[in-house]
């Protein structure tokens, strides 16, 4: 049985966004996948939806609420799906991607937890879980000291502080200065957990390419390092010279052109996440450092065919699950307890007394 979330919150598809509107450069609207439409969509496919199954485009320009299951599940399908980024799923990226052969999966999968890809419920669960847990005064916004508790404080402060810069919004989606919305968070999330897809690499790239050109300078690479050498010291961990460390990442992405690292120099190279994690993530750093020095590169116990997000949502679903029995275990522990004495008849004879 799926966990109950913490709290029913609702978010609800505002027909005036910009997001909603095709934009121009894109072609007319019924070439392309909009939010709303994709909503329509994948409506009928959630479990348990209580919503019309024949939901249209007219009905979700009205405002129809999107539980967040729901609102997951089609961030995801955009990150996924929506290469460009542009908030507008095109013919093209549609026919290229996973998602219409999940779909037709859906037919003969009676687990919706093994449909990893898009719509399972837990891993609804947990990044929603994770979510709850930054977002403290419940305002459905995670902002700048929130995002910084992540992980237990891994992400760098200057990485945080682009991340809140715009380098990765999508868009015209409309957004609150200084705040990530529950989409962005979904977004980030997937990318800080799984460095191996494309959108990641991308998400990162443009955190990182701080003039925006297209290339990594040694100027950049420095910038964030810098403060990850801090940090490293502050661990008891002597950090490499810039230098020292530059020459490893040059040797290890192989730029075509020396000195300026490339989105297509980063994805060609297969290693997105030992490049991204060794500027800006220390934990994820140091912890692969240890695994490669005492021989163990992966976690021997876990599906080589997962992919890293699955093997994330896993673990965190099961601590969740045991977290949850644990507190259930308590709540019983305490009903069976000693009772309060509500009338301060504790130290009286109440043999004669009739139990309530
Ligand atoms: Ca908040
Ligand atoms: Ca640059």
């Amino acid at each position: 049985m799926p966990l109950t979330p913490p709290i029913a919150v609702r978010f609800t598809v505002n027909p005036s966004d910009p997001a909603l509107t095709p934009p121009t450069a894109l072609g007319p609207a019924h070439t392309a996948l909009t939010l709303t439409v994709i909503t329509a969509l994948a409506l009928p496919l959630m479990p348990g939806h209580t919503h019309s199954p024949h939901i249209n485009y007219s009905d979700s320009r009205h405002g129809s609420p999107v539980t967040p299951p729901l609102f997951q599940v089609i961030q995801r399908i955009f990150y996924t799906v929506n290469r460009s980024w542009s908030g507008m799923i095109s013919r093209e990226e549609l026919r290229r991607s996973s998602f219409l052969q999940a779909v037709s999966q859906l037919e003969v999968e009676p687990d919706i937890n093994r449909m990893t890809s898009f719509f399972s419920y837990e891993h609804f669960y947990v990044i929603y879980c994770k979510f709850w847990e930054l977002d403290l005064d419940r305002d459905l916004t995670i902002d700048r000291s929130d995002l910084a508790r992540h992980g237990d404080g891994a992400i760098s402060s200057r990485m945080i502080d682009r991340i809140f810069s715009g380098a990765v919004t999508r868009a015209r989606l409309p957004r609150k200065v200084g705040k990530l919305s529950y989409a962005d968070f979904v977004w980030f999330l997937l990318s800080e957990e799984d460095k191996t897809t494309p959108t990641s690499t991308e998400y990162w790239f443009r955190c990182m390419d701080l003039d925006g050109d297209g290339a990594l300078s040694m100027f950049e690479l420095e910038f964030f390092y810098e403060e990850q050498a801090q940090r490293m010291a502050a661990r008891g961990v002597e950090p490499l010279p810039f230098h020292d460390l530059a020459r490893q990442v040059l040797d290890l992405v192989a730029p075509r052109c020396p000195g300026r690292i490339t989105l297509r120099d980063l994805k060609q190279c297969g290693l997105a996440g030992e490049f991204f994690d060794a500027f800006f993530n220390v934990d994820k750093y140091l912890a692969r450092e240890q695994r490669e020095q005492a021989g163990t590169p992966q976690d021997t116990d876990s599906d080589p065919a997962a992919s890293a997000w699955d093997r994330y949502a896993a673990e965190e679903y099961d601590f969740l699950v045991a977290e949850e029995a644990m507190a259930e275990d308590d709540d019983d522990h305490d009903e069976g307890s000693d009772p309060i004495d509500l009338y301060g008849l504790a130290d009286e004879d109440c043999d004669d007394l009739e139990p309530l």
